[in-house]
């Protein structure tokens, strides 16, 4: 039989938090957690350590007492010392426990006051609010316990960017502080800019003597080792998300990055272009016969197949090897070309910051211009404005454009298309505004064609500019509602209106496909933030993301233009 270190440091992870729910003292519950960690972390197994006779206690945190119960588990396949415990204490309770990030103790008060054992009724009892009443408890208390069983429920589910991004930065500077790494990014999807990731492929060259997997396997928030080898290890995080480290010498840099960045059919196609052209594409290089003719870029890869560098967020076997081999590659937007935001909440509907500190947080990312669009009177939860309110912030903003010099704040409204396409606020104000944003925000359930019949009605009026998030969906979240989406991109292109491409990492809507359909059509796209805080201005990143990922030119944006040209893309003819 062979026992491999994740199934030892499990029964040492058993071990320690049974221990901490029958209530045993600290240091020794902690000794095993500290064993668990360092058996997880090594390089070799520890069935081979035993077999080599190699003496145990010379790992750190291994005293004679968890060699010895190493040794039991690593010849009988368990450890009697964790049998005994788990007839004095239900072992149901760890489930839970490590679901919702409980503590040893308030599990045991949980289960010894309230009758809790298992995950069905720790939920009821927080959804009913009998938890926070217990001493040590609280309402914070509470909120995590239900968070971490949505996040468990949610596992295997793709994950999102801002939570993508913020794990792939613990992780690479995790890795950076150790020794003899060269480069460090990730590849994948993540790379591509795709709506969520599955999991994260982090790539990084090194040389042979770096011992890269251990100082990943030191990274602190790992829960799960799944496969561990010098140059590609897998584990599961804390949070539930899978992390893959793939280690490559930095000749193979270009080749690997390739590889790695996907898309599996995006590759097979350049692959395919290599066999007509006598070559072999792999992660290690280029080659021909026996000869590694390239490799060390990903321009290299693309030259030795007769093809221009290809974008990641293209490679989706869309097109682009076509579009490429005929020199017709879009020149796709980026970040710096942004000069303005066109769609912004401020602390007097449902946003977080006045316009004068919206104001200076644009003005911090070098943007000309800022539209202020709150919402209309109909979303009252949102204390919506009516006619004579926004009358009073227009002439806000007027007083406020008079002291600001280089940047102009927009006059705008996020107004509501009613149900039957009329917009919420009467046109004698809208028409005094620079920017007119319109939202479908209630009766997501229309038929397609009272949908699209809606919305294309609301455009037939001359103040309407922008329709936002134009399909309503929520990632993960909401569907898209249905709607004839050809029909209004026509629709907008006959009467010179604009389609929003909303940044918010849960919208990113129009999505790549309409993007592209949009810009064949010669429909301009707003990539607006929607920002309800200074913060989230941020948010642009990932609009500018999806629309690489659906083609989209600076000339096809409008919020690339300077003020003049994007007063006039504004008027209706
Ligand atoms: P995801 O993780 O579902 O969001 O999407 P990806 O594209 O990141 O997929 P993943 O993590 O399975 O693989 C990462 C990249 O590795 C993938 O984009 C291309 C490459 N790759 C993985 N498996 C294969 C394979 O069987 N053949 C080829 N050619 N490439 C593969
Ligand atoms: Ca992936
Ligand atoms: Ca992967
Ligand atoms: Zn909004």
């Amino acid at each position: 039989m062979r026992v491999n270190n994740s199934a030892v440091s499990a029964i040492f992870d058993d071990m320690a938090d049974l221990l901490e729910i029958e209530g045993e003292n600290p240091f020794r519950v902690r000794a095993y957690r500290t064993a668990s960690r360092t058996i997880s972390g090594l390089s070799q197994d520890v069935s081979e350590l035993i077999a080599d006779t190699q003496d145990l206690t010379k790992l750190p945190g291994i005293g004679k007492d968890l060699a010895a119960k190493i040794y039991e588990i690593v010849t009988t396949g368990h450890l009697s010392a964790l049998d005994e415990i788990k007839k004095r204490v239900n072992p149901r309770l760890i489930e839970y426990m490590r679901i919702a990030g409980l503590g040893g103790k308030r599990v045991s008060a949980l289960n010894s006051k309230l009758g809790i054992f298992n995950l069905k009724q720790l939920e009821t009892a927080a959804r009913n609010h009998k938890i926070c009443k217990l001493p040590g408890f609280g309402e914070k208390v509470e909120r995590s316990i239900l968070q971490g069983i949505k996040r468990a429920r949610d596992y295997g589910k793709r994950i999102m960017l801002p939570e993508a991004e913020e794990i792939a930065e613990s992780v690479i500077r995790h890795l950076r502080e150790s020794k003899g790494i060269g480069k460090v990014v990730v590849a994948g999807s993540f790379r591509r800019r795709r709506e969520t990731v599955r999991d994260l492929d982090i790539m990084v060259t090194a040389g042979n003597s770096s011992d890269v997997s251990g100082r990943f396997l030191s990274f602190p928030q790992i829960s799960r080792v799944i496969s561990r080898g010098e140059t590609r290890t897998t584990v599961i995080l804390n949070s539930g998300i899978q992390v893959d480290i793939r280690v490559v010498p930095e000749e193979s840099y270009g080749s690997a990055l390739h590889y790695f960045t996907g898309s599996k059919s995006h590759n097979i196609g350049v692959r395919k272009l290599g066999v007509k052209a006598g070559l072999k594409i792999n992660e290690y290089g280029v080659f021909k016969g026996q000869r590694r003719i390239c490799g060390q870029s990903e321009e290299e890869v693309y030259e030795s197949v007769g093809l221009p560098f290809i974008e990641p967020e293209l490679r989706e076997d869309t097109g682009e090897l076509e579009a490429a081999r005929n020199g017709l590659l879009p020149n796709l937007i980026e970040l710096t070309d942004i000069k303005g935001d066109l769609h912004s909440h401020t602390s007097r509907t449902d946003g977080h910051a006045t316009i004068e500190e919206m104001v200076s947080a644009a003005r911090a990312k070098g943007y000309e211009y800022l539209a202020i669009t709150d919402h209309s009177k109909h979303l009252a939860m949102t204390h919506g404005l009516k006619e004579s309110d926004l009358e009073g912030q227009i002439e806000h903003i007027d007083r406020l454009n008079e002291t600001l010099e280089g940047f102009t704040v927009l006059k705008g409204i996020e107004v509501d298309i009613m149900e039957d396409g009329s917009l919420d606020l009467s046109d004698s104000v809208l028409k005094r505004l620079d920017v007119v944003v319109c939202s479908v925000h209630y009766k997501f359930n229309l038929s397609r064609d009272k949908q699209t019949k809606r919305v294309l009605k609301a455009m037939d009026n001359q103040y309407f500019n922008i329709l936002a998030h134009p399909t309503g969906r929520l990632i993960n979240k909401r569907e898209p509602f249905e709607i004839d989406i050809e029909a209004i991109i026509r629709g907008a292109k006959e009467r010179g209106c604009i389609l929003e491409l909303n940044s918010y990492p849960e919208r990113l809507d129009l999505n790549e496909t309409h993007c592209r359909l949009a810009k064949e059509m010669k429909v301009k796209i707003s990539i607006d933030t929607d920002s309800h805080s200074t913060g989230d201005l941020d948010f642009m990143r990932f609009g500018v993301g999806q629309a690489r990922r659906g083609w989209l030119e600076k000339d096809d944006v409008i919020n690339t233009r300077s003020l003049s040209d994007v007063r006039k893309l504004l008027k209706r003819k």
